[in-house]
C-alpha cells in the first residue's frame, strides 16, 4: 500500500554533511519526496516527538541531542514506505546495523545514529509525526512521470 512516512536527518547527520547521501538513498530506492525542510527543533517539539520515551534514563540526553543543532525533516511516499525506510535505516544501535544500511554505514553510536524514521510497528506513528512537523500546505502532491526512459 502506498503511504507516507516521516524521516529526519538528525543533528549529527547534518553536521557531518550527510543530507545529500541520505536523500540519494531514498531517491535510488524509488521513494518520492513530498516534503522537506531544514529546521531547528524546539524543546517543546522534541518532547512531543519523543513523548513515548519520557521518563526513560536516556530521555533528557535525547532531547538535548535532537535540539542541539538543525535537522532536515522530510516526508517520503511509496509502497510500504514506513517499513522500507526502517529497513534501509538499520537497527537503533549502529553497532548492530548491517553494512549497507544508513546507520550501519554512517552511525557512530546509539546516541548519534544519524537518522530518524517513523516506527512501522507503532500504528499511525507516520501520520502523527508528519502532522507534528509539517503543515498540510508544506506537502506537495504530484505524480512522477512515467516515461519509457525512467526505470
Ligand atoms: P528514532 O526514534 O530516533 O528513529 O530511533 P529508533 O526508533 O530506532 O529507537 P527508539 O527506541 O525510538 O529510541 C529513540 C532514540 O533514543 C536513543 N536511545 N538511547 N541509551 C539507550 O538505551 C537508548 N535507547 C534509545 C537512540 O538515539 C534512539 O535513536
Ligand atoms: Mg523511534
Amino acid at each position: 500500500m502506498s503511504e507516507r512516512t516521516f524521516v529526519m536527518v538528525k543533528p549529527d547527520g547534518v553536521q557531518r554533511g550527510l543530507i545529500g547521501d541520505i536523500v540519494s538513498r531514498f531517491e535510488d530506492r524509488g521513494l518520492k519526496m513530498v516534503g522537506g525542510k531544514f529546521m531547528q527543533i524546539s524543546e517543546e517539539l522534541a518532547h512531543d516527538h519523543y513523548g513515548e520515551h519520557e521518563g526513560k534514563p536516556f530521555f533528557d540526553g535525547l532531547v538535548d541531542f535532537i535540539t542541539s543543532g538543525p535537522v532536515f525533516a522530510m516526508v517520503w511516499e511509496g509502497q510500504d514506505a514506513t517499513q522500507q525506510v526502517r529497513r534501509m535505516m538499520g537497527e537503533t544501535d549502529p553497532a548492530e546495523s548491517a553494512p549497507g544500511t544508513i546507520r550501519g554505514d554512517f552511525g557512530l553510536d546509539l546516541g548519534r545514529n544519524v537518522i530518524h524514521g517513523s516506527d512501522h510497528e507503532d500504528e499511525g506513528a507516520n501520520e502523527r509525526e508528519i502532522d507534528l512537523f509539517f503543515d498540510e500546505a508544506e506537502l506537495v502532491d504530484y505524480e512522477k512521470i512515467d516515461a519509457e526512459w525512467l526505470y
